[in-house]
């Protein structure tokens, strides 16, 4: 891959002691949107509210002339163009979708790149078919190793010049479950979610839903790209290997009660009996615990949960709140899942800001 002078394409950094959101942070986010915490009041996540990121520009892909090759370490290569991937079986999945780097800007020091609170996720419908059954027509040589998955969107990164392109293992690729998609919530994919094809992953962070596809190659080597080596690692210093980002940790979020303050935030409620719902998922096992804390985190009371809508749809819980003391409040939720894994109370920082599931906080002034 070329590179780019470092003055167009920094290097990864942290914010120094104090160092606000910069233009450029605030560009990110500007473009990659979080979903409203209003919108976890629905069970699957109205297309415009789904969280949005892109590493660089939308790229404009005509349905009519897109083509997805599957090539590579494989015996007959395939090309496929949009009705033939529509005329395969048909599935569809609810997948709850969660961005690697939600949370990021709540960590101190704080990763510079897209600064997440704790919006980066949202539920969909996907509709597909299973990509194991086109690698299997292919004919998978022996030897395989990753597959990847490379989308028509070109950039450069940390003076690395790309197109996005992410490696899966081949037992991951091979999964029933890992579609080729083209419908979300019913309607073609839109522009910004990848349309024509994305690849979905369940159970995987976001970086692996590769969007605007156009080519799945087997390799006989371990991938070493960019986005797989470097970016998406879980490390605490510059030069550090890291461990690679996989599977989504639990996560609970609760939608804010009352109403907000415009420019904080901050959530007024009168005093008196409020229900809080929300939203809690993992990609390691079901959401097996769902605990709230009226206390910021003092002292935990278990909340109900409905039925798990799905292996990797998130499950939807409640739990009354007697607001009896006018002041400042801090409400917490915390998810368990049947990995054992529990999101932690203090923060779980890492230098690129990955995988951080810290409980949410929200404070209410109680009237
Ligand atoms: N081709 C391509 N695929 C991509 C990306 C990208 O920038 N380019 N971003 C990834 C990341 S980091 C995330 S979190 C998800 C976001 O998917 P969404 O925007 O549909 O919510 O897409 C992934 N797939
Ligand atoms: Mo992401």
């Amino acid at each position: 891959m070329a590179t780019v002078d470092t003055s167009v394409s920094p290097p990864a950094r942290v914010a120094d002691p104090g160092e606000g959101i910069s233009l450029d942070e605030l560009r990110l986010a500007a473009r990659n949107h979080g979903m409203p915490l209003e919108a976890l009041r629905y069970d699957v996540t109205p297309v415009g509210l789904h969280y949005l990121l892109i590493h660089y520009d939308i790229p404009y892909l005509d349905p009519g002339g897109w083509r997805l090759r599957i090539d590579g370490h494989v015996r007959q290569p395939l090309t496929l163009d949009l009705a033939e991937l529509q005329a395969r079986p048909q599935v569809t999945q609810r997948v709850t979708m969660e961005c690697a780097g939600n949370g990021r800007a709540r960590l101190d020091p704080r990763p510079i790149s897209q600064p997440w609170l704790d919006e980066a996720v949202g539920t969909a419908e996907w509709t597909g078919t299973p990509l194991a059954p086109l690698l299997r027509e292919a004919g998978i040589r022996d030897g395989g190793a990753d597959v990847a998955f490379t989308g028509a969107d070109h950039g450069v990164e940390r003076g690395v010049e790309q197109d996005y392109t992410r490696g899966l293992p081949l037992a991951e690729a091979l999964r029933e479950d890992v579609l080729l998609v083209h419908t979300m919530n019913g309607q073609p994919l839109p522009p910004q979610h990848g349309a024509p094809v994305r690849l979905l992953v369940p159970g995987w962070y976001g970086m692996a839903q590769v969007k605007w596809l156009v080519r799945v190659s087997v390799l006989d080597t371990p991938f070493q790209g960019f986005q797989n080596a470097t970016a998406y690692r879980i490390k605490q210093g510059p030069d550090d290997v890291g461990e690679p980002v996989t599977r989504i940790r639990p996560r609970a979020l609760m939608r804010p009660p009352g109403f907000p303050d415009f420019q904080t935030r901050e959530r007024v409620v009168d005093r008196g009996v409020h229900e809080l719902i929300g939203r809690a998922w993992s990609g390691r096992g079901a959401v097996t615990r769902v605990e709230v804390s009226a206390d910021g985190g003092a002292t935990w009371s278990a909340a109900e949960l409905d039925p798990q809508p799905g292996r990797y749809a998130w499950r939807s819980w409640r739990w009354t709140w007697h607001a009896q003391e006018p002041g400042r409040h801090e409400l917490c939720v915390r998810a368990r899942d049947a990995a054992g894994d529990v999101q932690p109370v203090e923060q779980p920082w890492n230098r690129q800001g990955m995988a951080n599931n810290q409980v949410q906080r929200v404070p209410v002034l109680v009237r």
